[in-house]
């Protein structure tokens, strides 16, 4: 399929490539994807973008075609990397070459990169992270052992000595619209079939990793005293989920409600975390969405080995100044990371009296964060200082 946008007829000034491989799921695809949109559409950039499944990319895009060697999406040339190692020339390299979490590009592309002049920029965006040593290494150096060519690490973070956030420049105000419209968000959710009662109840989405205690989450929602309508996307939580509605694709016991969604396209996402009252997201990029959704949300974060991941959650925790002591332990429960066993029955009530306040607080963590401007922004004006 091919998406021409024609918005831009003379060719871009800028060329950037960007490697992906995707490690597992989503947000590998879904953070490379969204940042190549936003270089092309507010930039002017002119982006290539190499991924190595497009089936994980097909599940976020629904554009893409999965048996494609080349395509153009969004005016965004993509191109399926199956470990080409064949000929690159020096004409192939672009301006500005991003390897995403330290994937490991063609050694033949970086030979061209060498032989390229004047040669690109040469950057590896990592993972984000809210540790303080991320801030020593955000644009560190590192020279290539054999060929005269230096790659830059760059970090994304919430302070101002990190790269920042991805964040598209109309995206509050289209939150913001989308919110304060409330046919609009009943009629986005009533395509997914929530019913008028479900939309009138306390709203919740919930992404997940499998070791999620869902389950004992459900309970507690069952006894809450006010009615929650829980809205999965399929696979996730799969057999909490399978545990309380069986094959349907909804149930309620109690004043619980779970209710199955497909698995929607990227920018639907958004409004999904924009129409609901509190989210569960996970990883990185639906974390960061959650971010800009302006309502409580709790992160699952991606587990790692000897326990890693709490040592990264609580650094976040410790950061992030939208929090109450209810969101605290309510995040420390859902990571299996506090102390004592999680009682959710406990800690839900508080959690849920504290959610206006803490969606209030919410906006000022968005200034805190945006006060460093936006992660596009800020990878293409240190190119500039590099280059
Ligand atoms: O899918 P994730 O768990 O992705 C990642 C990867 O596992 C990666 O290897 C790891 O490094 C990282 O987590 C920490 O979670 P994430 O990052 O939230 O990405 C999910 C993407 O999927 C995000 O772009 C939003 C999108 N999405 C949709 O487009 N539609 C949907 O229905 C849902 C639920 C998500």
């Amino acid at each position: 399929m091919d998406h021409q946008n024609t918005h831009l007829e003379t060719p871009p000034a800028t060329s950037l490539a960007l490697f992906c491989k995707v490690v597992d799921n989503y947000g590998d695809i879904g953070i490379c994807w969204r940042l190549a949109r936003q270089l092309e559409q507010e930039h002017g950039i002119g982006v290539t973008l190499w991924v190595d499944d497009l089936r994980s990319f097909q599940r976020i895009c629904p554009e893409v075609a999965i048996d494609c060697e080349t395509q153009k999406i969004a005016n965004i040339t993509v191109r399926h990397w199956r470990d080409q190692d064949g000929a690159f020339s020096a004409d192939d390299v672009a301006d500005i070459v991003i390897e995403f979490f330290a994937c490991d590009i063609p050694p033949a592309y970086i030979a061209a990169m060498a032989q390229r002049s004047p040669q690109p920029v040469w950057l590896n965006l990592e993972g984000l992270s809210a540790e303080e040593w991320v801030e020593g290494c955000h644009t560190l150096s590192s020279p290539h052992p054999q060929m005269s060519l230096t790659k830059y690490f760059f970090f994304p973070g919430f302070t101002g000595k990190t790269g920042g956030l991805l964040l598209e420049s109309a995206l509050l105000q289209q939150r913001e619209a989308f919110q304060q419209d409330p046919a609009a968000m009943a009629a986005f959710l009533e395509h997914f079939g929530v019913t008028a009662t479900e939309f009138a109840s306390l709203k919740v989405s919930l992404f997940c990793y499998p070791e999620a205690p869902a389950a004992a989450l459900f309970e507690a929602w069952q006894h809450s005293d006010a009615a929650i309508t829980c809205l999965v996307p399929e696979g996730v939580a799969a057999s909490a989920v399978e545990a309380f509605l069986g094959r349907g694709a909804s149930a309620t016991r109690g004043a619980l409600t779970v209710r199955v969604l497909p698995f929607i396209p990227q920018p639907d996402y958004d409004k999904l975390l924009w129409a609901c009252d509190l989210n569960f997201v996970r990883g990185e990029d639906s974390f960061v969405r959650a971010q800009w959704a302006g309502k409580p949300f709790i992160w699952h974060i991606y587990p790692q080995d000897k326990d890693l991941h709490h040592v990264k959650l609580n650094a976040f925790l410790r950061r992030y100044s939208a929090k109450t002591d209810s969101l605290v332990a309510l995040s420390l429960a859902w990571n299996a990371a506090a102390d004592e066993s999680a009682d959710f029955a406990q800690i839900w009530p508080s959690f849920k009296a504290d959610m206006p306040k803490i969606a209030t607080m919410s906006t000022d963590w968005q200034h805190q964060v945006l006060a460093n401007g936006d992660l596009a922004s800020n990878l293409l004006k240190f190119a500039e200082t590099v280059r």
